[in-house]
């Protein structure tokens, strides 16, 4: 028999969390960056009293809303390429299903977070618990089911010798390149409390390392042919070229064949913006540069992408009938995509084998040329869009213009949501790789402040500015509060607009009334004036209204030596976003409408939808 040791489940959960290591540049550190916790009956009792017992190995930091949280984890796993990432536990009921819509964020975007919900009594006597939802048909059946279908591993403890296999199983998925997501164990909080004789040696400590697959050789030669006889090849970056730390790879092969790269939300900042065959962002909220290339595209090889309808322009992007696809991707799930020829690997190993398959292969430089001119002509319109103003209601660019103008490019810049992802994903110039962290896989409300807290836990030592709407501020602004608290700096810019900027401009473009959106345009006794800045300050952070782009350049400069979290505020136009660039995306406007603008825009509609690919 081996030696064991009597814990409770939560016990021997903390203590095995706090002995999962990982290496970073040579230096073994936890691979649990902490625990946040909102604890409720169904928590502070047993994974309570068990995160007490190890507070110096595994912190726990306590927020305000569970939903955000759970967006400060994700952020966190993000910010280190998924290297490192954080729990979350809350309470059973409210507590836990306001965490769902974060492990949906965290699914779209394959980050890694526990998520640690309290759920029911195992041996249901109390039943029905406070808080305890009942299903009249299933008595296995809690609201913690709704975890099921936006987590990748989901468990339900009802005995406490279960988090064995639980936790192994978490591991995996969470360590996983592939299979990264969000892992639920949903704990009933009376085993939570239930002792068990653990083998002590499931405790040892463990180190992971981030697996790199290497090519399939029938996949790889099938990739090389296909690019060998490319007339016009292109790159698309995702996400996975930045989790896999493959931008060095990704230079030397670019660099080497000549095929110019464009890059996703999720991709951004995979090449600094200032590399000459960057062409920065593609698609719906692309660059004139990215997309001209990916119209005439004969070759697209897509690394680490989803290929979701913002990159392909809802599939009308990419004109070339003739082309192929190669996907690079370590998910064949991925790789596979729009009948792509699968190269199922690491990003980075997968480029350098493909380079050296490649044997000195060049794209036509007729190609590489253009691609450069391209980049120019796109330079100048968004120098144009992004200079200074003495408007009362600048634009977003002008803000965004603004802010790069002070910060530079070598601070986090982080957002998620409203008319900004777009905005930012064409204007802005990333520097090194992780300096944009952009939410747009779900573009969740919400995420931009709490994922700043996070990304800031990552990086300590780097400058996190946030920027984000006046409608997604009032969703969600409580962790100004935890970051001041914590000691953790962010750079907060709101761009108020007096309502869903975006939303009503895409109102609009459907043809539809102004209605809804922007809160002039709401049901209303008292038009809302929200001082955002006097909001800001009673959370704890030093806030400023400024007059004019001027004004923000000048309070940003400021904003650096300010010891705490600082919110700038600033009104802009609701109605203007940038015309260059961009592509069409598929929104469907009404068949039949009583109004004739929307007749008018379902017609325009219905030609655009021509230039749609289907099967593709
Ligand atoms: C949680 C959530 N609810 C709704 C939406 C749909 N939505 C996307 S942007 C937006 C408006 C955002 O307003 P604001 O933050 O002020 O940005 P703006 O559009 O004005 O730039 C809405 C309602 C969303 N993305 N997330
Ligand atoms: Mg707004």
């Amino acid at each position: 028999m081996s030696k064991t040791i009597r814990l409770t489940m939560a016990q021997a959960l903390t203590r095995f969390l706090s002995r999962q290591m990982t290496e970073i540049d040579g230096k073994t550190v936890p691979i649990f960056g902490g625990v946040w916790a909102i604890f409720g009956h169904g928590n502070v009792a047993g994974i309570g009293e068990a995160l007490y017992q190890v507070r110096q190995e595994l912190p726990t930091f306590r927020a305000h809303n569970e939903q955000a949280m759970a967006h400060a984890a994700i952020a966190y796993g993000k910010a280190n390429f998924r290297r490192r990432f954080m729990a979350a536990t809350s309470s059973i009921g409210p507590g836990a299903l306001n965490m769902v819509t974060a492990a949906a964020l965290a699914h779209v975007n394959r980050l890694p977070v526990l998520f640690l919900p309290g759920d029911v009594f195992a041996n249901r006597i109390p039943d029905p618990v406070l808080q305890q939802a009942e299903d009249f048909s299933d008595g296995t059946a809690t609201v913690n089911d709704c975890f099921r279908p936006v987590s990748r591993y989901f468990d339900r403890i009802t005995r406490p010798e279960q988090i064995i296999p639980a936790l192994s199983r978490a591991m995996a998925v969470l360590t996983d390149p592939a299979e990264c997501g969000p892992v639920t164990l949903s704990l009933c909080q009376d085993v939570q409390a239930e002792a068990y004789d653990y083998p002590e040696s499931f405790f040892a400590e463990r180190v992971w390392h981030q697996r790199r697959p290497r090519p399939d050789r029938g996949e790889l030669a099938a990739a090389a042919a296909a690019l060998k006889g490319a007339k016009k090849p292109l790159i698309i970056a995702g996400g996975g070229v930045l989790y896999s730390q493959a931008s060095d790879e990704l230079a030397k092969f670019v660099e080497g064949a000549g095929i110019p790269v464009c890059e996703t939300q999720g991709g951004k900042s995979s090449l600094p913006d200032n590399h000459p065959l960057n062409m920065a962002a593609v698609g719906v909220t692309g660059t004139s540069a990215a997309n001209r290339l990916a119209e005439e595209a004969d070759v697209v090889l897509a690394i680490g992408t989803r290929l979701q309808d913002f990159t392909t322009g809802s599939w009308a992007l990419f004109k070339n009938s003739g082309k192929t696809i190669v996907g690079l991707n370590v998910q064949p799930f991925d790789a596979g995509k729009h009948r792509a020829l699968p190269l199922v690997a690491d990003a980075a190993e997968g480029l350098a084998e493909l380079g050296a398959a490649l044997g000195g292969w060049k794209a036509p430089s007729a190609w590489t040329d253009n691609s450069a001119a391209g980049k120019k002509a796109w330079q100048v319109d968004a120098s144009k869009v992004t200079a200074s103003t003495n408007a009362a209601f600048p634009s977003d660019a002008q803000v965004i213009g603004a802010v790069q103008r002070s910060m530079g490019s070598g601070v986090i810049l982080l957002n998620a949501s409203g008319g900004l992802p777009g905005e930012l994903h064409k204007l802005w110039q990333a520097g090194a790789p992780g300096s944009y962290h952009g939410e747009y896989g779900f573009s969740t409300m919400g995420y931009e402040i709490a994922g700043g807290l996070g990304a800031k836990m990552a990086k300590p030592d780097r400058e996190v500015v946030v920027m984000v709407g006046d409608g997604s501020y009032l969703m969600m602004n409580s962790e100004i509060a935890t970051s001041v608290m914590l000691g953790l700096k962010l750079t907060i810019v709101v761009l108020d607009n007096r309502g869903y900027g975006c939303i009503n401009r895409l109102q609009m473009a459907t043809g539809g009334a102004n209605f809804n959106n922007l809160l002039k345009d709401s049901r209303h006794e008292i038009l809302p004036d929200i001082d955002f800045a006097a909001h800001a300050t009673s959370l704890g952070a030093i806030a400023e209204k400024v007059p004019s782009i001027a004004g923000l350049e000048n309070a940003l400069q400021k904003a650096k030596t300010n010891d705490r979290t600082t919110v700038l505020v600033i009104d802009t136009d609701p109605l203007v976003s940038t015309d260059a660039g961009g592509h069409w995306w598929d929104v469907a406007v009404p068949e039949v409408s009583a109004r004739p603008q929307v007749n008018a825009a379902r017609k325009a509609y219905d030609e655009k939808r021509q230039m749609q690919s289907v099967g593709d």
